[in-house]
């Protein structure tokens, strides 16, 4: 046995695929089963990266749980596994219970069916999973809630090990603002602690594993962000509005902070202020635009021009930051004062910028979209251009 299992129950539509997909990240194997009745009932995903696969269950509510076919299903499907090795773990060694944190009202009925529903399961502690966490503000409540669902049920307290909010993949709230992934590391770090004994990871695996998911964390936002740019570049009466800009930016860079734990609030205002007087300026603009002036020759059109100006520009400030951030959480280092950052920012732009932006420009075409524009910033901003972007699919995916 060298993995363990973990039962991923909610209600249709809470987000357990999706949470499965954003945990599992990219490198995932998915088994369905033929031939067999409970194929469209349950499907297992596993990493290679991970101690656990994750069993996703449809149409398990709880009144499905109820008839008592649904303990038995997942039996029957986990000796089924068994037969193709028999060294295999044939426990489920954790559940997550997923209840959709936009639906407040009713996280307190849904656990209390569900705790019903898995009386079955004796002994399998539980993880509350709270999906859709895209509000700060209701996040506290919402644990709350979860937490006092079983206050008058002892068997359930002692099962329920914790409540975790997140956000599984990156919500658009319009064409500027999203909210970022979270909480997929603590529920990862979380569920390693019910792994059996030879199965948990130790923690230099965990951290190896956790930095590698910062990575695609940050790789996310920074996506999400530049395409915001882009947006912002797109839309005429915004095109060189450097305050939407700077919002965009700050936006940015308090996400990725997050991904990698920097704080306090006074630090990153400072931080912000500064980076951003280098990046949305009227200078950095100005210098940028300039650069795309053989693009116009060629005949591309000031959308696009606009749109890659802007994006280029959002990128370069989460570059910068998550750099930073990164290296101050590896080392576990504070990060550098805010008044030495000045002469590296202008370091910064000078040698890995705007030497990048005819490069840029250059590989924009007449009728580019959005997708298009992404990849040709991030081709020309890294410093080994081309070649990083064919060797590294997170590049490529960009
Ligand atoms: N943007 C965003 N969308 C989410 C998130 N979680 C769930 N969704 C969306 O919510 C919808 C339902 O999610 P699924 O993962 O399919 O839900 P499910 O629990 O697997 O549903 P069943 O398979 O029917 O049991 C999908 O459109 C998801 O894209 C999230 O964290 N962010
Ligand atoms: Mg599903």
């Amino acid at each position: 046995m060298n993995i363990g299992n973990i039962l991923v129950i909610g209600n249709s539509g809470v987000g357990k695929s999706k949470l499965i997909r954003s945990v599992l990240g990219e490198r995932v194997s998915i088994h369905g089963w033929k031939n067999w009745d409970v194929m469209d009932k349950l499907r297992i995903s596993e990493s290679p990266e991970l101690n656990f696969r994750l069993i996703d269950t449809m149409r398990f509510q709880p009144g499905y749980f109820n008839s008592v076919r649904a303990v038995k299903d997942v039996k029957e499907f986990l000796k089924e596994w068994m037969r193709y090795d028999a060294d295999e773990n044939p426990n489920i060694d954790l559940i997550w219970l997923c209840v959709d944190g936009t639906a407040a009202n009713q996280i307190q009925e849904t656990l209390l069916q569900y705790a019903k529903a898995i009386t079955a399961w004796k002994n399998i502690p539980v993880i509350v999973v709270i999906t859709k966490s895209y509000s700060k503000g209701d996040r506290a409540q919402n644990v709350a809630l979860a937490e006092q669902a079983f206050a008058d049920d002892p068997e359930m307290q002692k099962k329920m090990h914790k409540v975790i909010p997140v956000v599984a993949a990156s919500y658009k709230i319009d064409e500027l603002h999203f909210i970022s992934p979270s909480g997929l590391i603590d529920l990862i770090r979380a569920s390693n602690e019910f792994m059996p004994k030879g199965v948990k990871m130790n923690e230099k695996e965990l951290t190896r594993f956790i930095r590698k998911r910062k990575r695609i964390l940050t790789h996310e936002i920074l996506r999400a962000t530049v395409q915001s740019g882009i947006s912002l570049g797109e839309t005429p009466h915004n095109r060189d509005d450097l305050n939407a800009l700077k919002a965009v930016q700050m936006g940015e860079i308090r996400k990725i902070a997050t991904v990698y734990d920097i704080h306090p609030y006074d630090y990153l205002k400072d931080y912000e202020a500064l980076l951003v007087s280098h990046t949305a300026s009227e200078e950095a603009l100005s210098n940028v635009l300039q650069s795309a002036g053989k693009a116009s020759d060629r005949g591309v059109g000031q959308t696009v021009i606009h749109g890659t100006a802007m994006g280029s520009l959002v990128y370069i400030a989460g570059k910068i930051s998550s750099e930073l951030f990164r290296e101050s959480d590896q080392n576990n280092t504070p990060m550098p004062p805010v008044s030495e950052l000045d002469a590296l920012f202008h370091k910064r732009m000078e040698e890995t910028f705007y030497p990048h932006l005819p490069e840029l420009f250059s590989a924009l075409s007449v009728n580019d979209g959005d997708r298009a524009i992404r990849r040709a910033i991030v081709q020309a901003m890294e410093e080994s251009t081309v070649k990083t972007a064919k060797a590294n699919p997170v590049n490529e995916s960009f």
